[in-house]
């Protein structure tokens, strides 16, 4: 097994912790939120989940194993499945008739219960699971948890006598997040201050909209993006990583209506050639409005990229309207993109990406100098005078087994403040790739106003 920060790190793509406002059912404002029910969508995790916790515990004191309805039973099975520890159902309510059980499957009284459970905040509720498992002639001595919110539960529960025993606590997750750039400083102090039990202040820190983005926007390319994102309500943009002309121009043509811009590999295409595929292509892009995003990612230095910009084969200067480059080269290296946006690569979507905190954090003051940079791929916000690119989005998979790592666009919108989200295969591999753009256009939408 990976290590517990790589698993843990895993378990976070899948959207369990998002951080912000949150009003919990108490009324209290909390600056994170936690759902662990994702994790029993992905078998391979919650198998890996069930190992860790096993792993934990004494596994000889039990005779029996039970999940705290809901979000712990898939938990609690998973768990049962790798240990053989007899698994035990309680119910939520007693059934209205029949035999009124609350506790289904095959037990005889004096057995000893592990119990599961996904989260622990106050303990509240483990404290009245227990005694209805109890009532049964069952006894409970250890609690096995996934996460600690570290607001007292395990500890009431330790003082009534049970053993909790908890895989992660909020501050460790925190400082993982942390280290790997997902939380900055702020939001980390705000959380220690919330879990010190102080009241969080909350600046109520917006994203802006299009039409606020467009009054900040000098860059040509950069309003002309804004533009169409208003005028077509998308803020999609379709990787196109297809490898034939015929592949490409079939794609731009059925997603062109729904897309600002259509992002290309253009040296993946076998059968490149100027006449028949850009020609073509920008006829697309002028029919159906929208924009050309060649994801060239230049990483060398000025001169060479200025060659590669104009030169060779594919002439990318003459038909693309915005590139991506990384700032490796510096600040000079970018003169050469005159007449064209760049997407500066701050921090890649890839696991185990080197882009961390110190090297984003050096990326951006270049990119915020830099006059034709007119926006960054990342996967954490970036100051709003610059526009967001985020690829890493799929409404189906949460990753592709080589490294891609997946995020829903209500994660992009919301809690990164994204501006135009990237879809390849999300799309291009669709059985129907018009219908999946217009869906992708419309759940990107809707985040976005919800985000704002
Ligand atoms: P996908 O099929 O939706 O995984 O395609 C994502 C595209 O975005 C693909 O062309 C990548 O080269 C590109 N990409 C990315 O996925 N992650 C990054 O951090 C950067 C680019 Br930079």
């Amino acid at each position: 097994m990976e290590s517990k920060k790589e698993f843990f790190l895993e378990c976070y793509q899948l959207g369990i912790i998002k951080f912000g406002k949150f009003t919990l059912k108490s009324g209290i404002e909390s600056p994170f939120y936690v759902d662990l029910r994702p994790l029993a969508s992905d078998p391979r995790i919650l198998k890996h989940l069930a190992n860790y916790l096993l792993e934990m515990l004494p596994l000889d004191n039990f005779d029996v194993i039970c999940g705290v309805p809901y979000a712990a039973l898939p938990m609690a099975t998973a768990m049962s499945l790798e240990s053989y520890l007899p698994l035990i159902i309680k119910r939520k309510e007693a059934k209205a008739y029949g035999t009124k059980k609350l506790i289904e499957g095959i037990y005889t009284k004096g057995q000893n219960c592990l119990l599961v459970e996904d989260v622990i905040t106050s303990g509240k509720s483990l404290l009245e699971t227990i005694p209805e498992i109890e009532n049964e002639g069952i006894s409970v001595s250890d609690i096995v948890v996934v996460l600690d919110r570290q607001q007292g539960g395990k500890e009431l529960l330790e003082s009534k006598g049970y053993r909790v025993h908890t895989l992660f606590t909020i501050s460790e997750v925190c400082t993982i997040l942390k280290d790997e750039g997902h939380l900055d400083d702020e939001e980390v102090s705000r959380i220690s201050d919330f879990l010190a039990g102080n009241a969080v202040k909350f600046e109520d820190k917006k994203r802006l909209s299009y039409e606020q983005k467009l009054e900040y926007a000098d860059h040509s390319v950069a309003k002309k993006l804004l533009e169409i994102a208003l005028q077509k309500k998308s803020n999609l943009i379709v990787s196109a990583d297809v490898i034939t002309t015929a592949e490409l121009l079939d794609l731009a043509e059925k997603v062109g209506p729904h897309i600002v811009a259509l992002k290309t590999h253009i040296d993946i295409i076998t059968d490149f050639d100027s006449d028949s595929t850009i020609l073509p292509l920008k006829d697309l892009a002028a029919k159906h409005n929208f924009l050309l995003m060649e994801d060239r990612k230049f990483a060398d230095i000025g001169n060479t990229q200025e060659l590669q910009f104009s030169y060779g084969i594919y002439k990318i200067s003459n038909w693309a309207d915005f590139v991506t480059a990384q700032v490796i080269g510096g600040y000079d290296s970018l003169d050469c993109f005159r007449n064209v946006g760049v997407v500066a690569i701050l921090g890649m979507s890839s696991k185990g990406t080197l882009t961390d905190k110190n090297y984003q954090e050096e990326a951006l003051k270049v990119a915020q100098s830099h006059p034709n940079v007119i926006g960054g791929v990342s996967q954490k916000q970036i100051p709003d005078e610059l526009l967001l690119f985020t690829p890493g989005v799929n409404l189906a998979d949460s990753g592709d087994g080589k490294g891609q790592q997946y995020n829903t666009p209500e994660h992009v919108f919301s809690n990164l403040h994204t501006d135009f989200m990237i879809v390849g295969r999300g799309i291009y591999k669709a059985p129907d790739a018009e219908k999946s753009a217009l869906n992708y256009k419309i759940a990107g939408w809707n985040a976005y106003e919800t985000s704002l």
